[in-house]
């Protein structure tokens, strides 16, 4: 043999060790490399799944909440790292929150009708395998929450993370179907490609095998999810305004707001985007919120160099989407407190700020002449997402009026938007919330088909 050919043979060996290398370890723990075969996989977990009993099912959703929760730091720290937005004390409770308040098997509830023709149970019983495209903004806690719910409705569930939460995403499903096998449940329950793009959530979409698909993200992703011909959830974008009546006890609406508005950097879909406030109060109302942790702009040329900053032809710049409030203001030249974790201005109604769902914390507030003029304009802003809307009132009536005119699906009164969301509001958590496909916050039941078992004259006992 030439020493040519052997110099080829050579390193056509070495590029075989090494792709099988990668191979071996960057597809363990249902990491694939092809969307097909990740596909497969969990095909053949699911039909294990539901051989188990439900007390199986019950320790391997157990075992999920415990590997996340212990692991809530580790997710958080890689996803501020990888994605460079949010923040990682605030991803941590969101972690947590997703480990212990998304609801499991507790969630399915059999119904039964009895009478002379016998006994009929209605129960809701798995789709299969389901396809789940995940975001950037909550990339572990969307893996969490979809992995309990879907695998306590009988699923097993294929992930599509966003490219920019990669890592981070790969490695909470590695770790997940670890806990699920350590507790008895099948491997490769949950699934996902080691390279995960557009064109693999295109496969998996269009997979015959994939009998339900939920999109938490954006808007482009959601579309596509709904457009398959199957059945879809769809979890998209908002534009929360929060409304301040001259009811309201403003101190305490101030901290709110700000507490909602900066939590993990105004990531969360649900978050204050905007602030709506009736004239008679806005001035204690931005009194007490820069008593807050808070920036205020006053001067023009520096709303000008922000917006300069943070918007490009007209949208929200990605760069700067989940960042500190420290950060973006060092860009345009301000030097602040560390400690400063929103910026705030007063705006026009038809500023971008408040037209446009920036993610960052950036809140722009707007005073209206009257408490109707308020629910106009919060109505408008919100732009018919009908996700989520928050209010300062002690006010029965007007509570109820702007609950009925801006139909959100979650309506958060007198507190924080994240206590929507079950952090200091009663109710589970979720972070799969279906506005457009009206399921709204999201759980196991959601994840399951209806399904009718009728036992003909027999069974009644009444
Ligand atoms: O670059 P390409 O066009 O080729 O691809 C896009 C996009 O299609 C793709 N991609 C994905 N591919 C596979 N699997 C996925 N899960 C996935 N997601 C996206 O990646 C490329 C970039 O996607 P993009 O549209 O997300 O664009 P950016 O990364 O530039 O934008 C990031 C933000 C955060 C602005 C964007 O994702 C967005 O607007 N997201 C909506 C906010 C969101 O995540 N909402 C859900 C929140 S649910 C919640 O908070 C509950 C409490």
């Amino acid at each position: 043999m030439e020493l040519n050919d052997l110099k080829t043979l050579v390193s056509k060996v070495i590029h075989e060790i090494d792709r099988h290398e990668q191979e071996v370890t960057t597809t363990a723990h249902g990491v694939f490399l092809d969307m097909n075969d990740a596909i497969e996989a969990a095909d053949k977990a699911q039909k294990e799944l539901v051989k188990l009993t439900l007390e199986r099912r019950q320790k391997i959703i157990q075992a999920i909440r415990n590997v996340s929760r212990g692991n809530a730091e580790l997710f958080s720290k890689m996803a501020v790292e990888e994605s460079g937005m949010g923040r990682i004390d605030d991803k941590i409770i969101k972690n947590k929150m997703a480990a212990d308040y998304t609801p499991g098997i507790e969630d399915l509830k059999s119904d039964s009708f009895t009478g002379d023709n016998g006994l009929t149970v209605v129960e809701l019983s798995p789709y299969g395998v389901i396809g789940s495209i995940t975001p950037t903004t909550n990339p572990t806690e969307t893996v969490i929450c979809n992995a309990i719910g879907m695998i306590a409705a009988g699923n097993a569930v294929v992930f599509s993370p966003h490219p920019r939460a990669k890592n981070t995403s790969l490695k909470a499903i590695q770790l997940l179907n670890e806990a699920i096998v350590a507790a008895g449940g099948p491997a490769n329950l949950i699934t996902t490609v080691n390279d995960p793009t557009i064109q693999q959530a295109d496969v998996l979409m269009n997979h015959k095998k994939i009998r339900m698909i939920v999109a938490t993200g954006g808007p482009g992703l959601v579309k596509a999810a709904l457009s398959t011909g199957k059945k879809a959830i769809g979890a998209g974008a908002g534009n929360p305004p929060a409304v301040v009546d001259e009811t309201a006890d403003i101190e305490k609406a101030a901290k709110d707001i700000i507490d909602g508005c900066s939590f993990d950097n105004n990531l969360p879909c649900t978050s204050e985007k905007e602030v709506i406030v009736v004239e008679s109060v806005a001035d204690y109302l931005i009194f007490s919120m820069k008593k807050q942790a808070v920036y205020t702009i006053e001067d023009k040329q520096e709303l000008r160099k922000l917006e300069e900053l943070i918007m490009v032809d007209g949208k929200p710049n990605r760069e700067f989407v989940g960042k500190d409030a420290a950060y973006i203001l060092n860009q345009i030249g301000i030097q602040c407190d560390k400690e400063v974790r929103a910026i705030i201005m007063e705006t026009d109604a038809d500023h971008p700020f408040v037209q446009e769902e920036l993610m960052m914390p950036v809140l722009p507030i707007v005073r209206v002449s009257s408490f109707d003029a308020a629910v106009d304009l919060a109505v408008e802003v919100e732009h018919g997402f009908r996700h989520t809307a928050i209010m300062h009132s002690k006010n029965v009536d007007h509570l109820t009026k702007f609950a009925r005119a801006i139909q959100t699906t979650i309506f958060v009164k007198n507190g924080p938007s994240y206590a929507g969301i079950g952090a200091g509001g009663e109710g589970y958590s979720t972070f799969t919330i279906a506005g457009p496909t009206g399921e709204g916050l999201t759980s196991a039941k959601d994840f399951a088909r209806t399904r009718r078992c009728v036992l003909v004259d027999g069974l009644f006992i009444r």
